[in-house]
């Protein structure tokens, strides 16, 4: 087929699309920049296209909450002391068995760091970013320590997969090898890129430019990794280093249990979960508080955003004055590895998109200037993994506290940033080291000093030999251990 030929098809199959301005600079461009852009053209889906933007970019579909919403049941997380309340489980039962699977190398790990961090403001992969409260480790670092110090443990290969997305892959992979993939066997890391969807402009509907000859573009949202665990061919290297459960966490929490024994056997093994998807959750810090909360609705687990779930329901208190819809969501889940493989070989598996108006630069075809908007101008279409869990037959949820496993890192300043997160960390590391009697300076309420416990050191409290503390912790001093 000759390049006239294929660019005459291609402007037809535009038009019907109504979005035959993605070749308005086409004659400017050189041969090559014109073969990169009549394939990013070709790899648009142009027949649903019209469907799509009528939905999503022009309408806002409504959010529908489902007939009858009751709060999720979860398991209460383990305390520390032994003892429990609400709903009675074997935490060491579970342990067991999970710890099981982990020695038998039928876990893996999974991170979803393909997001743009942009609300962070960081330049660069977000794995990247410095997230040690007083090391400055980068989150990646502090990830592969955690899977280092599993293996470790369980006498195991934990393989771990990365998703980046084409804007971050290429750096991502380099500052693996650059630090040596920080003691990882780089045949157990895999890196493979998220797919994209194109950006809208937000009144007109229209396909936006990046440049002349770049089609404007954002990651398809985490819901993508779904498909592109099993296009990258990921499922198929977990089936043949005969992995059967995936361990899925963000790229922005330093706190997360890479692997967690408890959850991967509750998953894996309770009678009550289908070994398909489970989740984590942390019980909502008040009604306002902007995370998704885990309900039920006709039968099944689901996820609702913060935005979607009805004020009322949000508000409402149960007889001791808990929030009754508290099961707020951290992002942490387990997969089962045939779950994945069984939603793509159904040929229409698609979670749903969610809409999120963006500044998106762009080129103005008609002066062919550049535009870097103040306001948001654009559309992108993301999809949620949590969005999978109504596609379980039964499905789980474990309770787990704030300050041992959540301290993200996703603004500058304030609520989640690198300081709050230092905060966090420190208050982790503080309550371990008073369990093991080595005392702690504190300001009122807070520790009066800054401690980070690396993951080689010290996966659980445990772990801590108060040995290795050198003397008593000064207030206002920042510690490594
Ligand atoms: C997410 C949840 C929120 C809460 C919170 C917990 C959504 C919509 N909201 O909020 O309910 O649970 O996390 O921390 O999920 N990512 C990709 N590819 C993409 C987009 C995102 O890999 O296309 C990754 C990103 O790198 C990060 C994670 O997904 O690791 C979260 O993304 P986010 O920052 O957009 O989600 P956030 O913090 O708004």
């Amino acid at each position: 087929m000759s390049s006239t030929h294929s660019i005459e098809h291609i402007r037809a199959r535009l038009a019907s699309a109504g979005q035959e301005h993605l070749l308005a600079f086409e004659s400017e461009l050189s041969a090559q920049q014109r073969a990169s852009l009549l394939a990013q053209i070709d790899a648009i889906d142009l027949e649903h296209l019209p469907e799509l933007i009528e939905k999503y970019v022009a309408g806002k579909p409504d959010f529908a909450p489902p007939g009858k919403i009751e709060p999720a049941p979860y398991y209460p997380a383990p305390k520390p002391d032994g003892s429990q309340s609400g709903r009675r489980w074997d935490p060491q039962r579970f342990r067991s068995a999970g710890e099981e699977l982990i020695a038998a190398g039928r876990v893996a790990c999974f991170v979803v760091a393909g997001g743009q961090g942009s609300r962070l403001g960081y330049d660069g992969p977000k794995g990247c970013f410095p997230g040690g409260a007083v090391s400055g480790k980068p989150l990646f670092q502090i990830f592969a320590e955690g899977i280092r110090a599993n293996q470790r443990r369980y006498g195991s290969t934990i393989p771990w997969y990365i998703m980046t997305s084409p804007l971050n892959h290429q750096p991502t992979v380099e500052f693996f090898q650059q630090n040596d993939f920080f003691g990882l066997e780089p045949d157990n890391v895999s890196f493979f890129p998220q797919g994209v969807m194109p950006s809208f402009d937000l009144k007109t509907g229209k396909i936006l430019l990046a440049e002349k000859h770049e089609v404007a573009t954002n990651p398809d949202g985490h819901g993508g990794s779904l498909k592109a665990l099993f296009v990258s061919g990921a499922l198929d290297d977990m089936r043949t280093r005969g992995v059967e459960h995936i361990s899925y966490f963000q790229v922005d929490n330093p706190l997360v249990k890479v692997v967690d024994p408890v959850f991967v056997g509750l998953h894996a093994t309770a009678s009550d979960s289908s070994g398909e998807m489970s989740s984590k959750m942390l019980p909502k810090r008040d009604p306002e508080e902007k995370v998704g909360v885990f309900v039920m609705a006709d039968g099944r687990l689901q996820m609702i955003e913060y935005s979607d779930l009805p004020p009322e329901l949000a508000k409402e208190r149960d007889s001791g004055g808990a929030l009754r819809f508290n099961a707020g969501n951290p992002a942490i889940h387990m997969l089962g590895v045939s779950f994945v493989e069984k939603l793509n070989e159904d040929p229409r598996f698609a979670l749903p998109f969610h809409r999120a108006e963006k500044k998106v630069p762009h080129v103005d075809v008609q002066s062919g200037e550049r535009v870097d908007p103040s306001s948001p101008n654009g559309v992108k279409l993301e999809r949620f993994v949590f969005d999978a869990l109504q596609l379980a037959e039964r499905s789980i949820v474990l309770e787990t506290d704030r300050v041992e496993e959540f301290a993200p890192i996703k603004n500058a300043e304030g609520v989640d940033s690198p300081e709050s997160s230092a905060r966090i960390q420190t208050e982790r590391a503080a309550r371990w080291l008073q369990r093991v009697g080595v005392s702690v300076p504190m300001k009122g309420e807070e520790p009066d000093c800054t401690i980070e416990i690396g993951p080689l050191t010290a996966l659980e409290p445990s772990d801590l030999d108060p040995s290795r503390v050198d003397g008593p912790i000064g207030a206002g001093s920042k510690i490594v251990l």
